[in-house]
């Protein structure tokens, strides 16, 4: 990166190309973790008290106080010239509407699943299928997180054969790259074989 800019914010004047991808998953899966262990900038977030309002409305996931409102917004710089934003996905259900503008112009979408409440991810899997947004799939790893055998659990959550699934710790810089780069040669894979 261009040393003038390395300790601030804002993107090098060399960087022409901006790739973007979409985090995505229920409510208390590990998104805002993920795109805070990645990105480079402090993340934007848009995270609010959980209130009684949303009682009976959003899933109540325990030691959850806050919540992502709109998005999470997260930055890395890939080289001199291109960089890539992460966009993070409300939870809830009651925001899918705003997903189509979410995903406008993503790449794909990284889908964290937790395995201790897997049907909480069905709806997002599935939204993300309608929207014909590319995805691959990690599934957040917490101390109470039982250990499905891959199979099982692609099963479980009904993937395509070609769709990747790793296990991820979202606190993790290190495991949380790593997922980000199984999706990015996902997409190159697809790509690749479109225009074949
Ligand atoms: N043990 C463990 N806790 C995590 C992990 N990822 C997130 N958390 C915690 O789970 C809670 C929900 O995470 P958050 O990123 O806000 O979820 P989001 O709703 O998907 O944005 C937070 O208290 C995190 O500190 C993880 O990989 N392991
Ligand atoms: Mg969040």
């Amino acid at each position: 990166m261009d040393s003038a800019n390395s300790d601030d914010h804002y993107v090098a004047d060399t960087v022409s190309a901006a790739v973007k991808i979409v985090i995505a998953g229920p409510l208390g899966v590990g998104k805002t973790t993920l795109i805070g262990s990645l990105s480079e900038i402090v993340p934007l977030r848009t995270e609010e008290s959980m209130t009684q309002a949303g009682s009976g409305v959003d899933e109540e996931v325990s030691g959850k106080a806050t919540t992502t409102v709109a998005m999470d917004f997260g930055r890395i710089t890939l080289n001199a010239r291109r960089v890539l934003y992460l966009f993070g996905t409300p939870g809830q259900p009651r925001f899918f509407p705003m997903w189509r503008h979410l995903v406008h112009g993503a790449l794909g979408a990284l889908a964290l699943v937790d395995t201790r409440r897997l049907e909480a991810s069905f709806d997002v899997l599935g939204h993300l299928e309608d929207l014909g947004v590319p995805f691959a799939v990690a599934a957040n790893n917490f101390p109470s997180s039982p250990n499905y055998p891959p199979e099982a659990l692609r099963s479980a959550l009904d993937l395509l054969p070609e769709t990747p699934l790793m296990i991820c710790d979202a606190r993790d810089r290190y495991s949380s790259a790593q997922a980000l780069i199984t999706l990015v040669d996902h997409l190159y894979t697809t790509a690749s074989e479109a225009t074949r």
